[in-house]
């Protein structure tokens, strides 16, 4: 098989030809059990140890990451900088966070006895990753998955194999042979990632559609998964709120990096009070938005990934149905850029009503209360993250258990995620258990309970 990885704001520069044959997996697997053995037994300093010199590494080479994140995903550079020093506050993170307790103890039946319950690595951890966040997400999976003593073999997307190579041999200098392996191609190689009987469980991000495969791949072999999925965020704007400030964080949470984050805000939810005068000052948020070559320092809004997904995109908008305010097509030129898009919806219906579009393009919606926008923001497949703009501390209180999303924020935008809390979506968003902060010593480790007597 035969793969290639372009960069979206210039078509005629290929990133990267590779093979990617699932026949790859095998040997991979192989070798990352061998090294497991060993690693497993290494002492929890010296896995954090190389966690945090990785992370020194990765601060090293930052300029050349960051570029490449650029040219092979189109992320705008500043972000695509600040990407790397995520990934590397990450690997700080969990180089401390593995010296943690790794047990409970429990009172025996006799002040002899010891009654423990203790963590102990998996084994092999697959790691397969989306092309959005080619540095953070594979390092927010890999980072706790190698600290807590296991081995990874890392599949990247095909559209960001070429940054995925680099990150895997910036961590592979400072790790044992074949600890950290990593594997090219596109769905028949994530698969054999899965089957392989090596393989004791999996971390995906990435889309619903192939989530669900993963899902169900990996709970018909019995291991343990996490599926981190689609969004279809809403941002919910009361007539308290700050609208200026508003609009503002709503206007880049939505096109910010051409809106390609399961975090985005997807629809902007607003009571009627200010319906007016939120939506003029939202259309001139995101009409300032800089729409430019992504390695332009100015950048906030490059291409999206391929030309397929800006068809999708535009399509999107003229199916909707609805009143486009600004924005509703490409951007003519080279590269796959549309114009950052708003429309005003009626009902939640349709694509842009139903749907993650993953473009710069925001449905916006008119709720005739507090409740009723909180009713709307729910009736929703997808639970990623869900924000609300008021200044009135009752409201902001109520609608914390009201939203069922699986991170909910107040004056703040849907997009940007704390590394150190647990992450993952509601109902279509999320499956199987959080991943990140604390939450990852849980998903890599697995409890023996051990009784000693005397
Ligand atoms: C962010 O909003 O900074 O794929 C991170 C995604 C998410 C990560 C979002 N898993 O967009």
């Amino acid at each position: 098989m035969s793969f290639v990885s372009v960069n979206p704001a210039r078509g005629t520069d290929i990133v990267l030809e590779f093979g990617g044959d699932p026949s790859d997996v095998a040997g991979a697997g192989e070798r990352a059990h061998n090294a497991f053995e060993e690693w497993a037994r290494t002492p929890a300093a010296a896995r954090g140890a190389a966690l945090t010199a990785i992370a020194a590494d990765l601060q090293e080479r930052r300029g050349e990451l960051s570029s490449l994140v650029t040219r092979e995903v189109g992320k705008p550079i500043v972000e695509a900088r600040g990407e790397v020093d995520r990934a590397a506050a990450i690997l700080r993170y969990y180089g401390q966070l593995v010296l943690g307790p790794d047990g409970e103890t429990f009172a025996g039946a006799t002040p002899e006895s010891w009654l423990v319950a203790r963590r102990y690595p998996l084994g092999v951890c697959a790691v397969i990753a989306p092309w959005n966040f080619p540095v953070a997400t594979p390092t927010w999976k890999i980072a706790p998955a190698l600290g807590y003593g296991n081995a990874v073999i890392f599949k990247p997307a095909v559209e960001a194999t070429a940054t995925g190579r680099m990150l895997a041999e910036i961590f592979a200098r400072r790790l044992p042979d074949g600890l950290l392996e990593l594997v090219e191609g596109g769905a028949a190689s994530g698969e054999a990632v899965i089957a392989h009987p090596r393989t004791a469980a999996v971390s995906f991000t990435g889309s619903l559609a192939t989530g669900r495969v993963v899902a169900r791949q990996s709970t018909e072999r019995g291991l343990p998964v996490q599926c981190e999925m689609s969004g279809h965020n809403p941002s919910i704007v009361l007539p308290s709120a700050d609208l200026d400030a508003a609009a503002t964080k709503i206007a880049y949470a939505a096109m910010g990096y051409a809106g390609q984050k399961c975090t985005a805000t997807s629809r902007i939810i607003v009571h009627d009070d200010v319906y007016d005068a939120f939506a003029e000052r939202l259309v001139g948020a995101v009409e300032a938005l800089p729409v430019t070559d992504p390695e332009d320092e100015a950048c906030l809004v490059g291409p999206v990934i391929d030309a397929a997904a800006l068809t999708r995109a535009v399509e999107a908008v003229e199916s909707a149905g609805g009143g486009v305010l600004t924005g509703g097509g490409p951007l003519d030129g080279d590269g796959t850029y549309m114009t950052p898009t708003v429309v005003e919806l009626e009902r939640q219906t349709g694509r842009l009503g139903r749907e993650e579009v993953f473009a710069p393009v925001a449905a916006l919606l008119r709720a005739s209360s507090a409740e009723h926008a909180i009713e709307m923001a729910n009736d929703s497949p997808f639970g990623l993250v869900a924000s609300v703009f008021t200044r009135d501390l009752g409201e902001s209180l109520a609608a914390l258990p009201a939203l069922r999303y699986g991170l909910v924020r107040v004056n703040a935008p849907t997009s940007g995620v704390d590394y150190h809390l647990p992450f993952g979506g509601a109902r279509d968003s999320g499956y199987g258990p959080k991943e990140q902060g604390l939450a990852a010593r849980e998903f890599y480790t697995e409890v023996r309970t051990i009784l000693v007597e005397p």
